[in-house]
Order: C-alpha cells, then sequence, then structure tokens
C-alpha cells in the first residue's frame, strides 16, 4: 500500500465512522407509557424517568410511533399562544405538524385545549390538558449535533 492509498484508506474509515456517530447521536427512543395522566403530570413522569415528553419531527417518526402502540396518546407539544415543545425544540423539524384536518383541528374548543393528543391514525388532535391518557416520553439527545 502506497503512502497516498494508506492516506485516502484512513480518511475513508474516519469519514464513515463519523458518519455513523452523527446518526447515532440523533437516535431518540420513544418510550409509551401506559398509564393516564394529564397532560403536566405525563410532563413531569417523562422528566424524571426520561429525557422529555416526545417531541415528532418527520413521518418517519409517526410510524415509529404507530409501530409502537395505537393507543391515544399526549405528545410534548402545547400552546402558550404560539406551539412549542416541551424540550424547547426549536429549528429544523420542530415546525412539523400532523394534525387531523378531517375534523379542522387544532380548534381550541372550550379555550381550554392547549395540549396536544395524537390519535392512533397518527393524526394530531388539540385536547384538554387535564383529560388524562397514556402518553409518550423519549430518551436520548434532544439535538443532533454534527461534527
Ligand atoms: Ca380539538
Amino acid at each position: 500500500m502506497t503512502c497516498i492509498q494508506l492516506f485516502l484508506y484512513v480518511y475513508i474509515s474516519l469519514y464513515s465512522l463519523t458518519d455513523w456517530l452523527v446518526l447515532t447521536t440523533c437516535q431518540r427512543e420513544f418510550h409509551i407509557i401506559n398509564k393516564a395522566l394529564n397532560w403536566t403530570e405525563a410532563q413531569t413522569y417523562c422528566r424524571q424517568k426520561f429525557t422529555d415528553q416526545a417531541t415528532i419531527e418527520n413521518d418517519e417518526e409517526i410510524s415509529k410511533y404507530r409501530d409502537k402502540t395505537l393507543a391515544d396518546s399526549w405528545i410534548g407539544l402545547l400552546s402558550k399562544i404560539n406551539w412549542m415543545w416541551s424540550d424547547g425544540l426549536t429549528g429544523s423539524g420542530a415546525e412539523y405538524r400532523n394534525w387531523e384536518t378531517s375534523d379542522d383541528e387544532p380548534d381550541f374548543i372550550s379555550a381550554s385545549q392547549y395540549c396536544v393528543l395524537i390519535g392512533d391514525n397518527g393524526k394530531w388532535w388539540d385536547y384538554d390538558c387535564k383529560t388524562e391518557f397514556p402518553f409518550i416520553c423519549y430518551k436520548g439527545k434532544t439535538y443532533c449535533v454534527s461534527f
């Protein structure tokens, strides 16, 4: 192996390794908690036992959720005038929404529907935060780090 070949071999190996590391750092693991709590209690539970309530950033994550359960569950999105994620996510993926448009969600009925529920079809509903439902927590990195 010449010097140049060796250099390329090391360079390509490191490049592949970095690629793999980036993928694993972005990985977030969903945990469905089959225990009915209101939205705020669910948030506390997730923060104590996992990283936070689930953020959902794309269609792929909706499928990941639907593979695990068909129960209606709280996710980490709520409205405080603007929609915000429990873990403070902003930027890429933070604006992703999957509202149940056939029922005109979000509809803020009774001015008490500030929390978001994912239904068994993967669509989202704004719902009264005091209602008790199972919920989804996640464990892992909040943000992807590129290096
Ligand atoms: Ca609603």
